[in-house]
């Protein structure tokens, strides 16, 4: 069986104790079962030459780690990745910045990534790229005469013609992507943006049956691969860690409160001030969740150091005293806004406490959180999701409660009717929602993916 190599800004190696989260569950689930090695960002950055990876073996995986360069980093980073193609990619041009010299050291650090990953590969391996951080890296390995199937999976959103057009060199990007074999998205909606990309006049690329498209002189595969999650961990997980001190004293501190929880990473993608302002405009239009609805919000701190993001910590405080400001009562306060990251496990089980997962981003490729908040229920007696249309998860897990992130009332409606549903209906709706993600799970997802890459390989 041909190794893997997964590509990716962070390796995620299993650390004692820990679970792993997200898509680190999925590739490393890949990876032992081909071995092979997950090459990335050690986390570290130098002022000298990076030097060779360090490698870390564990059973059949290699994790294969660099350091970068400081001051390419700060630019690639915080820079091209997070200040341009983030906001890009999310639709959100208010956030987009540009500059030529962030771009330059986003080059340099993908072509570092495929000269020091270059020497580690064998005849046989198939490469999986993952995310934007990297996407000049298929064609730096090209450059470099690596001849092995590359695939490359966007974990966010991409975007429709207009918006793209807005990032100068954006041919360069569209140009980079066709050197992949396989090329992967999360929903139908970016795979369609993409073929329309591909489709203008001043690409001249085409769209052929069964997934191929040709563009810039190569025929290769575009898909949706939509991520999934490892069902049966989620749930053991949450049920392993439900008696724990912490668990039971929220419980307890929740008397027979209905809790409404949100779980994101601090950004402004996720729509946490609007989100805060749909749980007001609740509190307004129905009087009888007052004293009887807890909204916690759990929102750790990323990108610290970054302007707009201590903006948006400093907006959803201000929005959340605001709130309690107005509606708290002596015994009773409305939102508690967690500004901190939890383990995993308490997470889970958090989730399978809540009536209400409240997910509402502005714009998500996915939104994992969605699928874990689903996973984690009791079956019995299952919290209802209220969802963005805005976010991947939605095509998928349309039987949860669907809105508006923008319509504040809509919102505030969602919530209420997620939080009156009847146990038969919320059951049914449950169903429905953990068959879809038991099909495509994250294994499902990574033998998919892998698969393609592999007959891309045989198509050649
Ligand atoms: P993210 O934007 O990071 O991921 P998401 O998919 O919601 O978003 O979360 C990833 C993981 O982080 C989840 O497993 C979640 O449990 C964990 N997490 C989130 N908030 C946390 C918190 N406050 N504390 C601890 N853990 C937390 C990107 C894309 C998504 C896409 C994923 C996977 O932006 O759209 O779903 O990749 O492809």
């Amino acid at each position: 069986m041909s190794r893997l190599i997964a590509v990716s800004n962070r390796v995620a190696a299993p650390t004692a104790g820990k679970s792993a989260g997200g898509l680190a569950v999925g590739v490393l689930a890949a990876l032992r079962e081909r071995g092979g090695i997950w090459f990335g960002w050690s986390g570290k950055t130098t002022a000298r030459d990076p030097g060779d990876p360090k490698i870390k073996r564990a059973g059949e995986i290699e994790f294969a780690t660099i350091r970068i360069n400081k001051d390419d980093f700060e630019r690639y980073y915080n820079g091209f990745s997070n200040d341009t193609l983030w906001p890009l990619l999310h639709y959100m041009l208010g956030f987009f910045r540009y500059s030529r010299a962030e771009y330059e050291a986003y080059r340099r650090v993908n072509e570092l990534f495929a000269r020091k990953l270059a020497p580690l590969l064998q005849t046989g391996d198939l490469i999986w790229v993952h995310d934007f951080h990297l996407f000049l890296l298929g064609a730096a390995l090209r450059r470099m005469k690596v001849a092995q199937p590359i695939g490359f999976f966007l974990h966010v959103p991409f975007p429709s013609f207009d918006v793209l057009r807005t990032l100068p060199g954006y041919e360069g990007l569209l140009s980079a992507l066709a050197s992949y074999d396989v090329v992967g998205f999360q929903t139908g909606s970016d795979l369609a943006a993409f073929h329309d990309c591909l489709r203008q006049a001043e690409i001249g690329g085409e769209v052929h049956g069964g997934g191929r498209v040709t563009a810039f002189g190569r025929t290769f595969i575009a898909g949706a691969f939509p991520i999934g999650i490892d069902v049966d961990e989620c749930q053991s997980v949450a049920v392993g860690n439900f008696d724990s001190d912490d668990i039971q004293r929220l419980a307890y501190s929740l008397r027979a409160r209905k809790l409404i929880v949100g779980v994101d990473r601090l950004d402004y993608s996720k729509g946490l001030e609007l989100r805060f302002r749909g749980f007001e405009a609740l509190l307004e239009r129905y009087p009888a969740a007052h004293g009887n609805v807890v909204y916690l919000q759990i929102a750790p701190p990323t990108r610290t150091g970054v302007r707009t993001y201590t903006e948006i910590r400093e907006e959803l405080e201000r929005a959340a005293g605001n709130i309690n400001g107005r509606f708290a009562e002596i015994d009773w306060v409305p939102i508690r806004y967690l500004n901190r990251g939890y383990p995993r496990e308490q997470l889970m089980s958090i989730l399978r406490l809540a009536d209400v997962g409240v997910v509402t981003p502005i714009r998500d490729g996915m939104n994992l959180v969605a699928k874990e908040f689903v996973a984690s229920q009791n079956p019995d007696d299952p919290g209802m999701p209220v969802i963005s249309t805005m976010a991947g998860a939605a095509k998928e897990l349309d039987a949860a409660v669907l809105v508006n992130p923008y319509d504040r009332q809509g919102v505030a409606d969602g919530l209420q009717s997620a939080i009156a549903m009847p146990v038969e209906e919320r059951r049914e709706r449950y169903r429905t929602m953990i068959d879809v993600l038991r099909r495509n799970d994250i294994h499902e997802w990574c033998r998919r993916f892998v698969e393609s890459l592999q007959d891309s390989a045989s198509g050649r």
